[in-house]
């Protein structure tokens, strides 16, 4: 058994898993309640993909992975989401990419950036930026606005999970290189990003760290040979392809 009452072969145990944790970062005060929305829609789109990650998810984490390490200041940004599902996950990527995390929530209130930084630094994160607050993403409203300047605001590659599109495309205007995990293809953070990865965080957050292992000693000509191969539109045209297949 594990950490929830049903067993691991169970053909939903990931579903229920994912189910159960987004309940506790509820009622921790981690997850907005509109976060049980988002897992809802994510959860559908992961049904129709088959609950894998197919293989040009596999690409683009790899891509990923490789863009994460040519970075000068990669940034892994945290919502409510992120951090009821994959809290130590997000730790080991920081850790294998130097990155700095940062909480950067759309329903922002300092209840839950406070409980979101102490949840992650029980599951090992050193520093958590977001609280200072001190830089501001232009063209959105003041409280989702809100960025470190050292952190988000300073940053070349961002990691965003779980995004709207609102503040995907505001961050991508920014300059920065964007890399978006989220399951639902045709959203419009999934098209913004240079790298889209389309699947589930419970999977890809763990898939990119292995990458970034096994690409820590490659020379970064070839790192950024495979960020140069990586094809962003088809990658998303093959989710939404296998996606169709999944409503037959
Ligand atoms: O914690 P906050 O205040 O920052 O709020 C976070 C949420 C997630 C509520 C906010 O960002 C939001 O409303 O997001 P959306 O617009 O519902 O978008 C979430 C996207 O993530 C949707 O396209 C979902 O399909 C996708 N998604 C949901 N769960 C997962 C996922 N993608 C990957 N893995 C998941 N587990």
């Amino acid at each position: 058994m594990s950490e929830i009452d049903v067993p691991e072969d169970h053909p939903r145990y990931e579903s229920l898993l994912t189910r159960h944790r987004i309940e506790e970062g509820v009622e921790k005060g981690i997850t907005s309640k509109q976060g049980l929305i988002a897992e809802g829609r994510g959860e559908a789109f992961d049904y129709l993909l088959g609950e894998e990650t197919i293989p040009s998810a596999n690409e683009a984490e790899r891509a990923a992975a490789a863009q994460l390490l040519l970075a000068d200041h990669p940034v892994l940004s945290v919502n409510g989401n992120v951090a009821a599902l994959v809290a130590p996950e997000i730790v080991d990527l920081a850790a294998a990419v130097d990155a700095d995390i940062e909480v950067n929530l759309f329903n922002r209130t300092e209840e839950r950036m406070k409980a979101i930084a102490d949840h992650l630094r029980e599951h090992g994160a050193d520093e958590v930026k977001g609280l200072t607050a001190d830089g501001r993403i232009p063209n959105l409203s003041h409280e989702r606005a809100k960025v470190d300047a050292d952190g988000i605001g300073a940053a070349d590659v961002v990691v965003v999970p779980l995004e709207d599109g609102d503040r995907a495309e505001a961050l991508a205007d920014l300059g920065k290189t964007e890399i978006v995990i989220d399951l639902n293809p045709l959203s419009r953070s999934a098209q913004t990003a240079a790298i889209p990865i389309v699947d589930n965080i419970i999977r890809a957050v763990p898939n990119m760290t292995e990458h970034a292992v096994d690409l820590r000693e490659t020379a970064p000509a070839e790192l950024a040979e495979i960020v140069a191969a990586f094809d962003a539109d088809a990658a998303l045209a093959d989710a939404e392809a296998a996606i169709r297949r999944g409503e037959l």
